[in-house]
C-alpha cells in the first residue's frame, strides 16, 4: 500500500502523544495485540485540536458519500472526539455542525433521558477511537435505532482491520454490509505495517509482530 503523507503525519503524531504503542495489549475481544491506540492519550488542548482536524478532513473527504445532520459521539471516548471535530469543521470548514452523546447510565431528573445535547435526529454520523469487533459500534447502532434516527456513516481514527465477530471479513466491512453505511478511518493496519517498514531496522522487531498479528486476526479481503 501507499502511505500518503497526512497519515504518516498522524502515525507519527499518535506515536509521539504515546497514543500509538508498541508491546503486548490484551484487547476488549480477548487477543493479544502488538500495538494498542489509546485516543485518551491526546490529553492536551494542542492535541485534541489537532486531533479534531484529522477527523474533520476525513469527514470532508467524503462529503459526497456521507450526508449526515448531527454527528454522535458514544461514551466515554467518543464524547471529547466529537467535540473536537464540530469545532474543527466550525473553523476550518464554515460548517455549523450539532453534536450530541449519550450518557452510560441514564438519568432520572433534571432533563432525564441518555441524549445530551442536539438530538438524535434524521442521519447520524458516529466519531469513535477505534474499530477492532465492532462491538462498540454496534452499541451505538442500537442507541441511534432507538431514538428513530438512521445511521449515516461512520468515522474512527484507526480501523484495525481485523476479523469480525461473524466471519473472516473486517468488522468495518460487516457493518458496512449489515447496515449499508461507510465508515472511514484516518488509518488502519495496513497503514502502520507500511509506517514501520518505511523505519528500517530500528522497527524491525515491532514490524515482525505486526505481520505475525495480521496473518492470524487480519480481515481476509
Ligand atoms: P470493538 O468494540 O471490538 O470494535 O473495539 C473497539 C474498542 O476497543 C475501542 O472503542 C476501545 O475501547 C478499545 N481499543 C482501543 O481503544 N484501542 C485499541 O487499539 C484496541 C482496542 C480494543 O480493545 O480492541
Amino acid at each position: 500500500m501507499v502511505l500518503q503523507q497526512y497519515q504518516r503525519e498522524f502515525i507519527e503524531f499518535a506515536i509521539s502523544n504515546g497514543v500509538l504503542t508498541f508491546g503486548e495489549f490484551t484487547l476488549k475481544s480477548g487477543r493479544v495485540s502488538p500495538y494498542f491506540f489509546n485516543a485518551g492519550k491526546f490529553n492536551s488542548g494542542s492535541s485534541l485540536a489537532k486531533l479534531g482536524q484529522y477527523y474533520a478532513a476525513a469527514i470532508n473527504a467524503h462529503k459526497d458519500s456521507i450526508k449526515y445532520d448531527v454527528i454522535f459521539g458514544p461514551a466515554y471516548k467518543g464524547i471529547p472526539l466529537s467535540a473536537a471535530t464540530v469545532i474543527a469543521l466550525a473553523n476550518n470548514s464554515s460548517l455549523d455542525v450539532s453534536y450530541s452523546f449519550n450518557r452510560k447510565e441514564k438519568k432520572d431528573h433534571g432533563e432525564g433521558g441518555s441524549i445530551v445535547g442536539a438530538p438524535l435526529k434524521g442521519n447520524v454520523l458516529v466519531v469513535d477511537d477505534v474499530i477492532t469487533a465492532g462491538t462498540a459500534i454496534r452499541e451505538s447502532m442500537e442507541t441511534i435505532s432507538n431514538e428513530g434516527a438512521k445511521l449515516a456513516g461512520v468515522v474512527v481514527a484507526i480501523d484495525r482491520q481485523e476479523k469480525g465477530r461473524q466471519s473472516d471479513q473486517s468488522a468495518i466491512q460487516e457493518i458496512q454490509s449489515e447496515y449499508g453505511s461507510p465508515v472511514i478511518s484516518v488509518v488502519n493496519l495496513d497503514s502502520i505495517v507500511e509506517y514501520l517498514r518505511e523505519q528500517g531496522s530500528a522497527q524491525a522487531a515491532n514490524l515482525e509482530a505486526m505481520e505475525e498479528y495480521r496473518r492470524i486476526y487480519g480481515a481476509k479481503y
